[in-house]
């Protein structure tokens, strides 16, 4: 029997993984994926043999290895391991297991935790950017608890700000990948997007739908769901991604004005279910999208006045804020999100 490989798992954020050094697994692609997939128990929609909890917001990983780059603490791969089908993908990043990762690499000695707050600078090899994030560490030590509420989470956690300012393109190359605000695709008004999120975002309304509707009505709406891949095919190569079948990217985000105080309201795909919340870096992008003029976002949305808006993004389980900021000209120079994070197990998880 194998003596297991050394794990953490976490909350980070909305979403739920697998922490790992990068030594710890094996340094071939292939065989690293297919450890993975076993690890989850995938493909099955139950991940029943594995440590998968049956959602794609379950069945993330983090791959770690502190950075050789200057001015970088770690370096950080995210890995989306589907549920219901033999593919393991680094196509896209993941701001919600972002927020685990510094307080995995201070445990783990990958950094020197400081008294009081760690700031650190993580490198997002998925897509080649730095996020700073400032992890709680009274007495050196990462703390999880505290009094930070966000919305998707019972309870309350140790802040972890997380600060974004070099995402524009991160995927696709541009903000703006065809260099308009909106493209026509299948007769519906889209915002083809990437502030650190490759992202479709488009009026529910052009759907037949409110955009308010539960995670779980949207889920089991077969037609909207084709609709959506229909459009999510066919913008692939527009936003230089190519051939996304296989993909986790970009996502499918409808947008309907806010109804619960926030600025916009959103239902994510993500892309083939729908998100319980949104992702971090999505949340960025479509705030970002609610501030280019002649965008369905921007007609929508209800946007604070000012160079620092705090954009409350409305989602199935509340609202996600994204603090923007905005140089004279209104582009989105940066952003910042706070989550929170919790060390749930550590120990050897077997394949
Ligand atoms: O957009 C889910 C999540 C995410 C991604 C997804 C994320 C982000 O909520 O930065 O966090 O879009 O697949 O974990």
């Amino acid at each position: 029997m194998s003596e297991g490989t050394p794990c953490t798992w976490m909350r980070g954020g909305t979403s739920k993984g697998g922490y790992f050094l990068a030594d710890d697994l094996p340094a071939d692609t292939a065989a690293r994926d297919a450890f993975l997939l076993a690890v989850m128990g995938s493909p099955d929609p139950l991940q029943i043999d594995g440590m998968g909890g049956g959602d794609p917001l379950r069945s993330k990983v983090a791959v770690v290895r502190k950075s050789a780059r200057p001015g970088v603490d770690v370096d950080y791969l995210f890995l989306q391991v589907m549920v219901d089908q033999a593919i393991v993908t680094d196509a896209q990043n993941c701001g919600n297991i972002l927020a685990g990762v510094g307080p995995f690499a201070i445990e783990r000695g990958l950094i020197e935790a400081q008294e009081g707050e760690t700031p650190l600078t993580i490198y997002m090899e998925n897509t080649g950017q730095t996020a700073r994030a400032t992890i709680q560490t009274p007495r050196r030590q990462p703390i999880y608890t505290g009094q930070t509420a966000i919305d998707g989470v019972p309870g309350t956690a140790a802040a972890i700000p997380l600060l974004f300012s070099d995402t524009a393109g991160s995927s696709c190359g541009a903000l703006l990948p065809t260099g308009r605000a909106v493209d026509v695709v299948n007769g519906v008004e889209c915002t083809l997007i990437d502030n650190g999120m490759p992202c479709v975002i488009m009026d529910a309304a052009d759907f037949g739908i409110t955009g308010t509707e539960s995670r779980e009505t949207l889920d089991a709406d077969q037609a909207l769901k084709t609709k959506l891949e229909a459009i999510r095919l066919s913008v692939g190569p527009m936003m230089n991604l190519g051939d996304v079948t296989e993909k986790s990217v970009p996502k499918m985000t409808l947008v309907s004005a806010p109804t619960a105080g926030g600025a916009i309201s959103t239902r994510s795909f993500i892309p083939h279910r729908c998100h319980a919340t949104i992702g971090v870096l999505a949340a960025v992008t479509v705030a970002t999208a609610a501030t280019l003029a002649g965008s369905p976002a921007h007609r929508l949305a209800r946007m604070p006045e000012g160079r620092s808006p705090a954009v409350g993004v409305e989602q199935p389980s509340g609202i996600t804020e994204a603090a923007l900021e905005l140089d004279a000209a209104g582009t989105v120079t940066q952003a910042g999100i706070i989550r929170t994070a919790r060390k749930l197990m550590e120990g050897r998880v077997f394949a």
